[in-house]
């Protein structure tokens, strides 16, 4: 049974608390579900270029994820698009429904406007996470405009850096709201 007929604004709340809140479920009840998009290209890992991004495929990420992510309380949901569209189109949806969001946004990364818009507007802690280490490569990957918007980044670990992010996110957002006592004067 829900609650509200809007859902809350997330802002101040721990997501899975308004999560919880906005589908009429206990926190118990439903594992918050984590979003883990990927841009243009991920889709091809595995079968080139290994000595940058690693042998395991995108499908061998999903796995991981979902197994990590169960282990954890977490519900994975993992997608890829080639499409800066259809990747707006999913931020812009996880509002009010995702307790967090992965992201590694392939090139998108270096040159979207409109994902970082995107993810200010959604309201969902971000996680960025890239394969390989961009500050180490070309200067053109040197600039993230996920970065912003990211509550972190994560980036030179392979594969294991999208566990990394799983874990942060588990941590923020099973963290309690703040109380008011709980703030020491300074
Ligand atoms: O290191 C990362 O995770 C990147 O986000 C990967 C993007 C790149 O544009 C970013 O600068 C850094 C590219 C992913 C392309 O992956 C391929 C894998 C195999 C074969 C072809 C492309």
């Amino acid at each position: 049974m829900r609650l509200f007929q809007r859902p809350i604004p997330a802002m101040g709340i721990a997501p899975a608390v308004t999560h919880a809140i906005n589908t009429g479920m206990s926190a118990a009840d439903t594992p918050p579900i984590i979003l883990v998009l990927n841009g243009p290209n991920l889709n091809m890992l595995g079968t080139r270029q290994p000595e940058i991004y690693g042998y395991e495929t995108l499908a061998d990420i999903d796995a991981a994820c979902k197994r990590h992510g169960a282990n954890a309380g977490l519900s994975v949901e993992f997608r890829q698009s080639n499409h800066e569209g259809e990747l707006v189109d999913w931020i812009q949806q996880a509002r009010g429904r995702v307790a967090g969001l992965v992201l590694n946004a392939g090139a998108y990364t270096h040159t979207s406007v409109a994902i970082h818009d995107a993810l200010l507007a959604v309201e969902v802690p971000v996680v960025e996470v890239h394969l390989s280490n961009i500050h180490q490569r070309e200067p053109f990957r040197h600039h993230s405009y996920v970065s912003k918007v990211a509550k972190g980044m994560i980036c030179g670990f392979g594969s294991h850096g999208y566990i990394l992010a799983l874990d942060a996110l588990s941590r923020l957002i099973k963290a309690p709201p703040a109380l008011p006592q709980d703030i020491e004067e300074a």
